[in-house]
């Protein structure tokens, strides 16, 4: 895939990244007459779902609530064909997408951007490419995605493994052919999870080495439910504004009291009809107090114990597969078609990885403290330098050198999760301090994209040239995001959350957990207020 856009010296925008976001951003950056350029490291357009493309790679966001609400037009038109969205089919909305709007011809493709760095006297970015690309431009948006640098397995010897091995987020184009290979999988998060039961299917033997057990769901997943696309056709506009207003960016129900004052029977038949409903809040958000008390949620965390209990025919494979240790759902929690299931194959093998730990890669396969295992392939399913890495990434300088992995060297810091004291016209789409991961991603992206847009028309309007944020409110919000995370259970847990999966991370709990509603509400507070703790300078160089 290829595009055909050539990159003027000066610009009013670079944009990087052409996932959801970018190309979103882009889309706005044309209304308000700007000119503007996307730099994408990938081959085509797509972002997460152009790199995830492993088997059986699917959102875990119901269909019709995972796309652009922008578009009235392209709502109803578009036909998803199952429950949760393959990424073949999500791939394919977000070209046509392209197409529909003709965004292509400003994209750049396989072209990674490599520095943005801030030039106090003309207040603009310098962004370098590695391909050479060295453009001049007023704003730089990062849509760089929250999970988009692949992590890689730590243990050494990679190099050393005579067969082929496929990290599940760089996954070749043209799928790959496991018949009659034997297979590893190392990683059972949301990835690991998805690609199981299909790499099951196809391998002549597969051996999935777990290190911790995580919670998984199922889908029931399935053609999508026709009278039900036609409900929220009719009504889409108040589909998406009841989500925008929501806590994750879907509006459900609110729970309204305590897992621990109903009774058991109450609270098992409860789960039991929400279990059913094959999605990520059912469970999740049954009770009120899930994701803040121990005690309540022990309640949840055993009602899926005892279903992969029962699902799992052999006692000893199933107790490995029990998540232990940490509160149902401060790890991502998972949903899986026939996950479980998939162990009770005589082909299908597990490694526990907390008994017996991975020590290296060998020429052969994987070595771990207890033995050597041979293998044809190894699936990487180990994730990613969430939330950050792609940022830091990038090299990017601010005010008087000053870089943004200095100033994340503690932890990321931001306003809002939008923009970084000390980086002017710099902005950081779904940024960490905002509620991006513990969200629907694109009610999220559609948000962050058409408040900046509105801040750029203002600048515009009032011929002032640079914003940044003030570093006192960028405390005062950082301190706002830490007292909500640590209101939950999630920083008890070792999570790509508190980037405790990559080691020297700090470990800091980056999502805003308040919720997509109230945040949008305070968003749009600050920009009623004239951009309340951003700093908004300048005439505009002529
Ligand atoms: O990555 P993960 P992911 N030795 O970090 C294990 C989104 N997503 O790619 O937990 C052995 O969750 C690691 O073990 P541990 C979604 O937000 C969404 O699966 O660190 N094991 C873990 O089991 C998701 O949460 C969708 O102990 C090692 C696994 O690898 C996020 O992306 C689909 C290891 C990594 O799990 C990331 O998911 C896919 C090592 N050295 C992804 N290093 C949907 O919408 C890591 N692990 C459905």
């Amino acid at each position: 895939m290829s595009s055909s856009s050539t990159v003027p010296a000066e610009l009013d925008a670079v944009v990087v990244g052409a996932g959801f976001s970018g190309l979103y951003m882009l889309y706005r950056l044309r209304e308000l007459g700007m000119s503007a350029r996307v730099f994408e490291a990938g081959d085509d357009v797509g972002g997460t779902w152009y790199w995830n493309r492993y088997p059986g790679a699917r959102c875990d966001v119901e269909s019709m609530h995972y796309s652009f609400s922008f578009d009235p037009e392209l709502e109803q038109e578009w036909e998803w064909t199952e429950k949760y969205p393959s990424q073949p089919e999500i791939l394919a909305y977000i070209r046509h997408v392209a197409e529909r709007h003709d965004l292509r011809h400003d994209v750049v493709l396989s072209t990674r951007v490599t520095a943005a760095h801030f030039d106090e006297g003309s207040r603009r970015w310098t962004v370098r490419t590695d391909r050479g690309h060295v453009v001049s431009a007023r704003y730089c948006v990062l849509a760089v995605g929250c999970l988009s640098v692949p992590k890689a397995p730590e243990v050494p010897g990679l190099e050393n493994f005579r067969g082929s091995w496929y990290h599940t987020s760089q996954w070749p184009e043209d799928d790959v052919d496991f018949s009659g290979q034997r297979v590893a999988v190392i990683g059972t998060g949301s990835s690991g999870i998805q690609a199981i039961p299909i790499l099951a299917e196809r391998a002549a033997e597969l051996t999935v080495f777990q290190r911790t057990a995580n919670f998984c769901l199922p889908t029931f997943n399935g053609p999508i439910d026709r009278e039900m696309v036609a409900e929220i056709k009719a009504t889409y506009p108040e589909v998406r504004e009841a989500g925008r207003n929501s806590g994750f960016g879907i509006a459900i129900e609110a729970p309204t009291r305590s897992a621990l004052e109903v009774s058991e029977d109450e609270r098992l038949r409860t789960y039991e009809e929400r279990w059913n409903r094959g999605n990520l809040t059912g469970v999740l958000q049954a009770y009120t107090d899930l994701l803040t008390d121990q005690a309540a949620n022990d309640t949840a965390a055993d009602f899926v114990r005892d279903r992969i209990r029962e699902t799992v025919t052999d006692p000893a494979t199933a107790e490995k597969l029990l998540p232990r240790g940490h509160a149902f759902g401060t790890k991502r929690p998972c949903l899986g078609t026939g996950y479980y299931e998939t162990f009770n194959r005589d082909d299908v093998h597990l490694v526990d990885l907390r008994e017996t730990p991975l020590v290296e890669i060998t020429e052969r396969g994987l070595r771990t403290s207890e033995r050597e295992y041979e293998f044809d392939s190894i699936v990487l399913a180990t994730g990613f330098d969430a939330m950050t890495g792609a940022f830091l990434a990038i090299d990017i300088r601010g005010r008087d050198g000053l870089t943004l992995r200095e100033k994340w060297s503690q932890g990321p810091v931001g306003y809002l999760g939008l923009g970084v004291a000390g980086f002017p016209n710099l902005f950081t789409i779904t940024g960490p301090g905002s509620p991006s991961v513990l969200s629907n991603m694109i009610v999220s992206i559609e948000q962050h994209v058409d408040w900046i847009a509105g801040l750029l028309s203002h600048l515009d309007a009032n011929g002032l040239s640079t914003v940044e944020a003030s570093e006192a409110a960028e405390k005062e919000w950082g301190e706002h995001v830490r007292e909500c995370g640590e209101a939950t259970l999630y920083p008890k847990t070792d999570s790509w959350y508190m980037g405790a999966n990559v080691p020297g991370k700090p470990r800091v709990f980056m999502a805003y957990i308040g919720g997509v509603g109230v945040y949008r509400e305070k968003c749009r507070e600050v920009a009623g207020n004239g951009y309340e703790g951003f700093v908004l300078q300048g005439s505009v160089a002529g």
